[in-house]
């Protein structure tokens, strides 16, 4: 191997964290310490991290805006909704189509996923304001589209100006008649990252459309997949698996959702997570205000994929479901496995870097642990404390002037259609056989002790954390790509999965094994330094010397 690979092993991790924050001025490595944690893996004893805080400005972050998370993230997947931004028009168009969630919207259904709404805010808007411009766009989407549902995303100009988006989108809704108009106020500056922009949509979906259609749902096992967005053809993958077991997905939170989804998803009888970080809100209240229990699932990998299947079946506890749920992990695992042992040689051993938003940088731990692959550091951009360290820590989590500024849904049960979906003994039962409902222990009891866990990791350190420990492959998005690569090691992109996926599930996985397999195996890497830089007798000599 080329000298570029090699890993400086005798490096402690104490040594690593200090040299990440050597070249801080002091109050920015004061900061900058409680931010990035050496694991003590699973001990009592693991300090606590600093989450979800400002990043101090003049550092090169990874993280994006809350109108990123809440336009981008949770609305940007659904189909038949007509998402409108109000504001000018670069923050629509560099939130066009880039996140890779997938749609199908099926035979003659209706799919706005490649338009791109936008008020496309002018000088003279900011100066004299925009409603009136806001309160013709809502009608021109309505004239051409008669869409089930309208809504509005507030970008920071908006903000800064006052429109009053919310009274608008009221107005509209009344004179349109058969049409719900309503509006998020999602400006970017709001909170300290995407994550903020998330609590706001999921307060607007469940107040404006959850619970919306009563109706009785057909079919058996009937659940909500919440925080699966269909990045890459993941959610269908999910649904294939899903469906040849029986389960009902009555609404998906939000990949390739629609309307009826969200309006509809009160009539499920449990509520699967795969992201916490980003619709846990949704979960809890669902729970309060229908009876719904929620469990956290996991769709990647292939033994998490498993182990998610019999969780949700023991949960409905009939026997057809159980063996039906056995029958399928029994005829999907052969083609899994097979390329598992194919790969194993070739991946076991090597080392993994894992940075991405919020529950990824858990997650994909499986499917590296799956190929012998070992993380050597990992972290979020933006989640919380309870996903790195469990959800105990949510009543101790510090309230401060910018998780204020995100508004916290006051949820009762609903007086008549609150309904527990399970009786006190049943629910003793599932507990006696170790069953627990709403629980996530983050991802500190998952990583080995000495790795480092680090939050919003910036450019800076993801540079200097490469040159240190030499990972074989590291994982983030778009904005690292390029210049994690040029020091001589492969990036894999977690957010968008560069062209690839879906990497969720059975097929998932083995798409992931050979895709993790080919680059961390690539001689292309060994071929970084030109040839006289890696052979001294190459270098010319000028003439004149
Ligand atoms: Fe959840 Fe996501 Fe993620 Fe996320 Fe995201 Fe994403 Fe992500 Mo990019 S909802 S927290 S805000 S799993 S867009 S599909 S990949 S940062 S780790």
């Amino acid at each position: 191997m080329a000298t570029a690979r090699t890993k400086l092993v005798q490096w402690e991790p104490t040594d690593i964290k200090k040299e990440l924050l050597k070249k801080y001025p002091a109050k920015v490595a004061r900061k900058r310490t409680k931010q990035i944690l050496i694991n003590e893996a699973m001990e009592n004893t693991t300090p606590e991290i600093t989450a979800n805080v400002r990043t101090i400005p003049g550092i090169i972050t990874m993280r994006g805006c809350t109108y990123a998370g809440c336009k981008g993230v949770i609305m940007g997947p659904t189909r038949d909704i007509v998402n409108l931004v109000h504001g000018p028009i670069g923050c629509s168009f560099y939130a066009w189509l880039t996140r890779r969630n997938q749609t199908d919207a099926g035979e003659g259904g209706e799919n706005y996923m490649t338009y791109c709404f936008s008020t496309d805010m002018q000088d003279s808007d900011i100066i004299f304001g925009g409603e009136k411009k806001l309160a013709a766009a809502i009608q021109e989407v309505y004239d051409l589209f008669h869409p089930k549902a309208i809504t509005v995303f507030a970008t920071c100009p908006v903000g800064l100006i006052g429109d009053d988006i919310h009274t608008v989108a009221r107005t509209m809704k009344e004179k349109l008649g058969d049409c719900n108009v309503f509006a998020f106020s999602c400006e970017g500056y709001k909170g300290v990252s995407q994550s903020a922009g998330h609590h706001i949509a999921n307060n607007q979906v469940f107040s404006h459309m959850v619970g919306e259609n009563n109706e009785e749902k057909a079919g058996e096992y009937k659940i909500n997949l919440l925080g699966e967005y269909n990045i890459g053809g993941d959610g269908f993958e999910i649904d294939r698996i899903l469906r040849k077991c029986g389960i009902t997905t009555i609404s998906t939170f939000s990949g390739n959702s629609t309307y009826d989804q969200f309006a509809s998803a009160h009539m499920a009888d449990l509520s699967c997570v795969m992201c916490h970080r980003s619709i846990n809100y949704v979960a809890d209240m669902m729970e309060t205000k229908f009876g719904i229990p929620w469990i956290k699932v996991n769709f990647i990998g292939a033994k998490s994929t498993a182990k998610s299947l019999r969780r949700i079946a023991e949960y409905f506890g009939d026997q057809k479901l159980i063996d039906r749920v056995e029958a399928v992990i029994a005829e999907e695992m052969p083609a899994v496995e097979a390329v598992q042992q194919e790969v194993l040689p070739r991946t076991t051993g090597k080392t993994a870097m894992l940075f991405v938003g919020g529950s990824r940088a858990h997650h994909y731990q499986d499917l590296f642990a799956e190929m012998g692959m070992r993380t050597l550091s990992a972290g979020y951009e933006f989640a919380h404390r309870d996903d790195y360290e469990g959800r105990h820590v949510i009543p101790h989590l510090k309230v401060d002037a910018d998780s204020r500024n995100i508004e916290e849904l006051e949820v009762e049960a609903d007086p008549e259609r609150y309904l527990p979906r399970k009786t006190e003994a049943e629910l003793q039962t599932l507990a006696e056989h170790g069953y627990k409902f709403k629980e996530y222990d983050g991802i500190l009891p998952d990583m080995d002790a000495g790795s480092l866990v680090i939050d919003d990791l910036n450019q800076y350190e993801a540079e200097k954390l490469v040159e240190l420990m030499r990972p074989d492959i590291f994982c983030a998005g778009i904005k690292e790509k390029f210049s994690i690569q040029k020091l001589g090691i492969p990036m894999k992109q977690l957010h968008s999965y560069d062209s690839g996926g879906p990497y969720a599930g059975f097929q998932g996985a083995v798409n992931f094994y050979r895709e993790i397999d080919r680059l961390v195996n690539s001689k292309v890497w060994s071929y970084m330094k030109a040839p006289w830089q890696e052979s001294p007798e190459l270098s010319a000599t000028y003439v004149w010397e």
